[in-house]
């Protein structure tokens, strides 16, 4: 799929989003199997990044799990590294890993740890979990690329939570400061973090108009919604000059209705049954 997306261009967003879906739900699904089993993990944020997931590794980045350190490459950075179980399934789903290493996620000295480490794990660009550390490594890899008068593109995804660390506003700084047009950040709008909302907790509204502050361009998108996902990462870079801004609205463990816009699946592990009972209802939306 990824092969299609350069070659069919239009057509590739029309046909591909409903297997893209398929897939999402099939990251879901693999995602709450691993955090079951390690007994420990992320499923709301695991669930819902699972589109945007899908859609940046299986239809938009230029990426090769054949070559995963080929200059080249566009560079993709999992700031909200604590959703590492969908992280490492979209990875084995773009053929970076085997699925059986799945199975290791968080056992005692796997390589699969709870936050990704770059020098464990293949197509992993940087060691993230501590929030707040992606977008300023982006911010360094689009310079590094624009310096070397490269092509290749930087995307990071962070959390919404995790916008309220300052290392974050130094960075979109930066980046406007310098022009990388070349930089795409992706902020997972769930409008939960560990505790509760965000915006009870630390108010980030208004999200966009803060980032056109900044110098960004910005666009909001259903993150659920993968022709629109695809749609928007197609019409990169937004505007000449500014780093780019994706505002992808979501929700929290999207996709079972017990855990979706519930907080307390933001690091709570489901019991057998529960998982039973997820997989069940993705099943029935997605097979
Ligand atoms: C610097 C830092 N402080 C605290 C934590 C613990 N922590 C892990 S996830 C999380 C909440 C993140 O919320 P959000 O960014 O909204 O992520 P999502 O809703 O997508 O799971 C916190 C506080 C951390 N990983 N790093
Ligand atoms: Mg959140």
């Amino acid at each position: 799929m990824r092969f299609l997306a350069y070659l069919c261009e239009i057509e590739y967003t029309e046909h591909v989003a409903p297997d893209l879906a398929a897939l999402a739900n099939r990251l879901r699904r693999r995602s709450l199997r691993m955090v079951h089993r390690a007994g420990l993990g992320h499923p709301g944020g695991d669930l819902s990044a699972a589109d945007i997931l899908t859609t940046l590794f299986l239809g938009i980045l230029r990426i090769d799990p054949l070559q995963p350190a080929a200059p080249n490459r566009d560079r993709f950075l999992m700031s909200k590294g604590h959703s590492s179980a969908a992280y490492y399934g979209v990875l084995a789903m773009a053929g970076f890993l085997p699925e059986s290493a799945l199975d290791t996620y968080m056992q005692p000295l796997a390589l699969l740890n709870g936050h990704p480490d770059r020098n464990k794990v293949p197509g992993v660009e940087a060691n993230t979990g501590a929030l707040g550390h992606g977008l300023p490594v982006a911010v360094g890899a689009a310079m590094a690329a624009r310096m070397d008068g490269a092509a290749w593109r930087t995307f990071v995804l962070t959390g919404d939570g995790e916008l309220q660390e300052g290392s974050n506003w130094e960075a979109a700084m930066a980046a406007a400061h310098y022009g990388l047009d070349n930089l795409t950040l992706i902020v997972d709008r769930n409008g939960l973090q560990q505790g509760g909302a965000t915006e009870s907790t630390m108010r980030l509204n208004p999200l966009a108009e803060k980032f056109r502050a900044f110098g960004w361009a910005v666009r909001e998108v259903d993150g659920h919604d993968h022709a629109q996902l695809l749609s928007v990462f197609r019409a990169l870079p937004f505007e000449p000059s500014k780093p780019n801004c994706v505002i992808a609205h979501t929700h929290k463990g999207k996709g079972v209705s017990f855990m979706e816009d519930r907080a307390e699946w933001h690091h709570r592990v489901p019991t057998a049954e529960e998982v039973a009972a997820a997989i069940g209802e993705l099943e029935a939306a997605a097979p």
